[in-house]
């Protein structure tokens, strides 16, 4: 074992670049060439690998840091004897890629507009490099230094700026191509006043093809900043807003590898730039969906879109209260669980009514008031009795079926913070007064959040009245692992034909909904028809 220092290499004559991104942390262990910063100057974002395998001791830097040749990086422990690592054995040039070269521009002597080559400039050693992004189209203005391509070797993304000024003429890459130095990358129509304006000396330096020199010699640069050099970030959020993307080499290579299309993985690294850590996320997110069947253009249930609705005018957003986000998680995982069946039918209920309207009197007297609820509580209850395949209940194992001996029915209480359903038990055995007084003390409790947790537990079945408020008929949904719910709708008088003559009846919307896995369709239709009977006739009950 031995420890050894890691520098930053030589970075291709550029200096003071920023650390972008630190991929690994101390305890880690890394292979040779993985990436130990991710640095970034004016055109090229690079990393910096790790020139021997072992475990990280130590880093010395952190994001944000600016970093030049020589600059300690991390301390490793590797099996490898220690070798002095700022040795110039070839192995930074190799491993960092340096910047592109931004060419010098050529003297013009003649004010008249010229087309000539672009070239791809010196790579710094790099040779056929991946075309990853065009920048510009025919047509295009271009100031000198403004990226035209962007191309990515192994280890580093970098701009090909524009050598001058001037108008793009035409562009001689795609996007995958591979490119090397000295290839043309298409034609620039140089402006007159933009190159008479360029400093002439740096022509002198620099060639405008690409040098064999060793590869720190190789690094030219304007004598002057340009103007997208002096933009600096600039010009890479440009970019981003082209390519919808800004990441360093090695998160666009393992983007690929993985398959991922960076532009959908949401950036958190500086100036939106996509990490690995983003990348990871974006899989594991993508994973856990898979799990729960939500696949882009599959079977699954496919994940609601985040939208801004203030972008279609004024909006308050308000929390939701505690009992409302239990419903709706409830009211999700009854719907996605149950297979739900809704059977309909009218209950004629005009001699119910003329009946309930007899004792409103007594009801009063009594200190209560007879809403037909009280009637379909004892009704249900009656049914569930009458229809005992009705009164089970799924088992946790979906092989068994629960059967019930008690009849608790739940009812629908609509309150100010959301919907409850407190239970009434043994609704079979109760006289309808009592069922009234409880299902009013259970309804007042609920709109004054009193109930407890014992109150609202052990429903056979469930009843919901939108009779009061109105409408013709609704879906409920099973409130699992109960086995059916009754939807009440108001009543409505409407001509029946009696075999003689149409005549005016009063006539209640019953909408049953339960739950195909435990029951079948014939159990509900003789579950609602028998029902619908002593709806129509309570003396029934009596029975
Ligand atoms: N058709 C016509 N009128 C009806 C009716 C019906 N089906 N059901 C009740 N009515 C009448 C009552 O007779 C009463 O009339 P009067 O004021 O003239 O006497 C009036 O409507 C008000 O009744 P109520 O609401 O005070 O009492 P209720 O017994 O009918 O209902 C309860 C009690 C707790 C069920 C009800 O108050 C409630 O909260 N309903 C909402 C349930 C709900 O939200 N369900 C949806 C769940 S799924 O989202």
């Amino acid at each position: 074992m031995a420890k050894q220092v890691i520098k930053v290499p030589d970075l291709g004559g550029a200096d003071q670049v920023d650390v972008i991104e630190i991929p690994v942390a101390p305890g880690d262990t890394v292979a040779q060439e993985d990436a130990l910063i991710v640095v970034e100057g004016d055109k090229a974002s690079m990393d910096v690998p790790a020139p021997v395998a072992g475990k990280i001791l130590s880093i010395s830097l952190k994001e944000g840091d600016k970093v030049s040749a020589g600059d300690v990086i991390a301390e490793i422990e590797t099996d490898v004897a220690a070798a002095p690592m700022e040795e110039p054995a070839g192995a930074p040039a190799q491993t960092a890629q340096p910047e592109p070269v931004v060419e010098a521009p050529a003297a013009v002597a003649s004010a008249e507009p010229k087309e000539a080559p672009i070239l791809i400039p010196d790579l710094g050693g790099a040779d056929a490099v991946d075309v990853i992004e065009i920048c510009v189209q025919p047509g295009d203005t271009v100031a000198e230094g403004d990226s035209l391509i962007v191309v990515e070797g192994d280890k580093a993304s970098m701009d090909v700026p524009s050598p001058s000024a001037g108008t793009v003429v035409s562009i001689a890459v795609k996007e995958g191509d591979k490119v090397s130095t000295g290839d043309t990358l298409g034609v620039l129509k140089t402006v007159p006043a933009a190159t008479e304006a360029v400093p002439a000396p740096a022509a002198a330096e620099a060639s405008a093809t690409p040098t064999q020199s060793a590869p720190e010699q190789q690094v030219s640069r304007p004598s002057e900043p340009s103007a997208a050099a002096q933009k600096g970030y600039q010009v890479g959020r440009d970019l981003t807003a082209a390519a919808q993307v800004y990441a360093g080499p090695a998160v666009r290579k393992l983007a690929r590898e993985l398959g991922v299309t960076l532009s959908r993985v949401k950036p958190s690294g500086p100036r939106n730039r996509v990490t690995k850590d983003d990348l990871h996320h974006y899989i594991r997110e993508q994973v856990k969906k898979g799990e729960h069947g939500a696949v882009d253009g599959g079977l699954g249930i496919a994940e609601m879109p985040d939208i801004d609705f203030s972008q279609f005018g004024p909006v308050h957003v308000a929390p939701m209260s505690k009992i409302h986000k239990i419903t709706a998680a409830n009211m999700s995982r009854n719907w996605l669980n149950v297979p739900h069946v809704t059977q309909f039918d009218d209950a004629d209920i005009t001699e119910l009514e003329d009946f309930r309207k007899s004792m409103q009197a007594e009801a009063e007297k009594r200190g209560v008031k007879l809403t037909p609820v009280p009637f379909l509580l004892k009704a249900v209850a009656a049914a569930l009795r009458a229809e005992p395949s009705f009164n089970v209940s799924l088992h946790k194992d979906g092989e068994q079926i629960v059967r019930k001996d008690y009849v608790h029915v739940g009812m629908a209480v609509d309150t100010p913070k959301g919907l409850m359903v407190p239970v009434i038990r043994d609704v079979d055995k109760k006289g309808l007064y009592e069922l009234v007084a409880e299902a009013s003390e259970l309804a007042m409790k609920a709109r004054d959040g009193k109930l407890k947790t014992k109150e609202m537990q052990g429903a056979c079945f469930t009843i919901s009245s939108l009779g009061a408020i109105g409408g013709t008929g609704f879906t409920p949904i099973v409130n699992a692992p109960e086995v059916g719910i009754l939807g009440i709708s108001k009543l409505a008088v409407k001509p029946v034909w009696n075999g003689e003559t149409f005549a005016p009846r009063k006539l209640l919307p019953l909408a049953l909904s339960y739950d195909h896995r435990a029951v079948n369709g014939s159990d509900a239709g003789r579950f609602l028809t028998y029902l619908v009977s002593v709806l129509a006739d309570v003396r029934r009950l009596l029975l």
